[in-house]
């Protein structure tokens, strides 16, 4: 199927796969470490006997004319019985054309952003199973099948193409490995979660997730929330290691790092503050807490004496801090429930869809 799509929230349907796995190739694989799942996916797709399986794979792209042909193509040989969708967002270079050429569907999205992008992906590809990959030829498509395994065999929901550098220093520009590394520990300190990478753009995932997942990013900060978002919904990771490597010559990064790194940042902060609101305003009424209890230490320890300006001010700072802490751990709670009842519902909802055939 090829074509181009225009904005009025069309759904694009992907072609069937012939079929997956049997039940005991299921059971085998399930107890199976991540690693070992190499090749075995190209068993699932030819044993005749199993489930019909649609897959989709996803580029989102922004100016990628010098590598997006080579993208298409690459995922065409990898993987023939997908349907490729590259969602153009605006290219002024001819990516659009470039990607209908080589073979994939082309979808434009006027909203500028990959944020944006990836939503308009969940929302009008209708697949099995989904692949997000970047259209910059950084991720190798020969992997594709390793990172499908564990969805297809219903051990993860999502799978990350946990990015290992073929040369560190190319791959990566300055400040990204310490900015990458600052967002992997801020999210497994918050989240209790073990991850190693969060940014990575090679993802394959299940349908439920494609298609219940919510987006609000609008930019770079959408691995970020993908990954949140799973983690909260307790859906399961598998991250595989895949090689990742520079961009080549002619191809330029998209990406600003202070400015999208802030984003990042933001974006963890406003999720945590909405997903852990108990730890979060929990925390801050600590903090206020100890601060106050510091104020009166203070008092007593250095003996102003009682009509000491420093001493009243003191006074009034600490019992304000401590009325702070106590409306923070409220507010913390308050939100707490809140959150627990929305799960509650969305566990309804999510099981009438599925009795409706919705999530199928
Ligand atoms: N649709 C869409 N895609 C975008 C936009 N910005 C970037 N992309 C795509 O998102 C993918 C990743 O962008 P990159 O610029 O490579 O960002 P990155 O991989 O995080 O960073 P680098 O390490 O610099 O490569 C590429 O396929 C881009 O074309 C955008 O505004 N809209
Ligand atoms: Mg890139």
């Amino acid at each position: 199927m090829q074509g181009v799509f225009g904005d009025g929230g069309e759904t694009v349907d992907c072609r069937s796969l012939p079929s997956l796995t049997s039940d005991s190739d299921r059971q085998k694989l399930g107890s199976q470490d991540i690693d070992q799942y190499a090749g075995i996916s190209e068993t699932f797709m030819t044993d005749s006997n199993a489930a019909t399986g649609r897959i989709a794979i996803l580029v989102p792209c922004y100016n990628e004319a010098a590598t997006i042909e080579k993208v298409v193509r690459d995922f065409k040989e990898a993987i023939p019985e997908a349907e490729i969708y590259v969602f153009d967002n605006n290219s002024a270079d001819g990516t659009g054309e470039i990607a209908r050429g080589a073979g994939a569907v082309v979808v434009r999205e006027k909203k500028q952003g990959k944020g944006h992008v990836v939503a308009a992906m969940f929302e009008k590809v209708e697949a099995d199973y989904y692949v997000m990959v970047d259209g910059d030829d950084t991720y190798p498509a020969d992997r594709v099948r390793d990172v499908l395994a564990p969805v297809l065999a219903g051990d993860a929901d999502m799978v990350v193409g946990r990015r290992e550098a073929v040369d560190e220093a190319a791959a990566y520009r300055r400040f990204h490995v310490f900015g990458n590394w600052l967002v992997v520990w801020l999210i497994n300190v918050i989240f209790g979660s073990r991850l190693k990478d969060i940014m990575s753009g090679y993802r394959a995932m299940t349908r439920d997730v494609a298609k219940n997942l919510p987006i609000m990013a609008y930019g770079f900060d959408i691995e970020t929330e993908m990954s949140i978002q799973c983690l909260y919904r307790r859906w399961v990771i598998h991250e595989l290691p895949v090689e990742y490597r520079e961009r080549p010559e002619g191809s330029e990064s998209k990406l600003s790092t202070f400015r999208d790194g802030l984003k990042v940042l933001f974006r963890i902060l406003s999720l945590f503050r909405s997903y852990k609101p108990l730890t979060f305003f929990g925390g801050m009424g600590i903090l206020f807490f100890l601060v106050g209890c510091g104020m009166v230490a203070a008092v007593w320890w250095l003996e102003w004496a009682p009509q000491s300006g420093y001493r009243l001010s003191f006074i009034i700072a600490a019992a304000s801090l401590m009325a702070m802490s106590l409306i923070a751990v409220s507010i913390g709670v308050i939100v707490q429930l809140i959150n627990f009842r929305f799960l509650e519902l969305d566990s309804i909802l999510r099981r009438q869809r599925s009795r409706h055939g919705e999530n199928d």
